[in-house]
């Protein structure tokens, strides 16, 4: 049918590049930062705390640092933190926001209350060893993976606080042109009953930058009229959340997207 094509207009200088067949980026770029002595991973800062500390002393000393101990949520997420802590101590053992005190062999790991508790065993563990290991660490010894230990035991522990991010300021604005199979564009394709306001335009850049300025637009079309006027048409929705209401046209019309909405 069709697909699209991204062009990017750089909101400075308002030059269109072509992309190529590059497929729409669904977010925006996003710059994230950590204070000194965390490190970045996704939209997290990581830490060990430096001190050893029982596990409850654990969360203590992660909010000492501005932080609150973490519940890893994937095994990304864990071979990263495993990463960090070896580059520190090639031997490290840190203790993690999960534990079963009050329910044995029922798990629950910090803010993934509601959700099944992510937990990734190493080989033959839990065992709670003793009858008495109810509070979980990550550790090299344990292959970067899970052990229940005893509560009590002195170690480091994994803390995690939000990075700081910001959109990029400098990032281009995006618009993707509905293009047929052969990659020509569609210019006799639009999305129809969507508009939230029309408006007389000089073309792509100027429509796509009154879409950008609109709240709520997603899309829009660019029509001409019988007397040669381009119509912007700003739209509130997209081709592919309304396939019924992307239509072929008698008129000259020609669809484009925000790819950052
Ligand atoms: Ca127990
Ligand atoms: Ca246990
Ligand atoms: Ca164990």
């Amino acid at each position: 049918m069709y697909s699209l094509k991204c062009f990017a207009v750089l909101a400075i200088t308002y030059v269109i590049t072509v992309l190529g067949s590059h497929i729409c980026p669904s977010e925006p770029a996003v710059k994230c930062s950590c204070p000194p002595q965390w490190q970045l991973w996704r939209n997290g800062c990581y830490r060990l705390t430096s001190s050893e500390n029982n596990w409850e002393g654990a969360e203590t000393g992660c909010k000492d640092i501005g932080g609150t101990m973490a519940a890893p949520r994937s095994v990304e997420e864990i071979n990263f933190m495993a990463k960090m802590a070896r580059s520190e101590y090639s031997l490290y053992e840190a203790w993690i926001a999960c534990n079963d005190k009050e329910d044995e062999g029922t798990w629950e790991c910090d803010g993934q209350k509601g959700d099944e508790p992510f937990l990734v065993w190493d080989a033959g563990q839990p065992d709670n060893w003793g009858d008495n290991q109810d509070c979980v660490l990550i550790s090299a010894r344990y292959n970067d993976r899970m052990d229940d230990n005893y509560c009590g035991f002195q170690c480091r522990a994994f803390c995690v606080r939000q990075a700081d991010c910001t959109h990029l300021p400098t990032q281009p604005r995006q618009y993707c042109l509905s293009t047929d199979t052969h990659g020509r564009i569609l210019n006799s394709t639009c999305l129809l009953n969507h508009t939230i306001r029309e408006l007389i335009t000089e073309g792509v850049v100027a429509c796509g930058s009154a879409c950008t300025k609109e709240s709520g637009c997603r899309s829009f079309n660019i029509k001409k009229t019988k007397e040669g006027k381009k119509v912007c048409q700003l739209n509130n929705s997209t081709s592919s959340e309304d396939k019924d209401k992307f239509l072929k046209t008698d008129y000259f019309c020609m669809y484009s997207q925000m790819c950052f909405v």
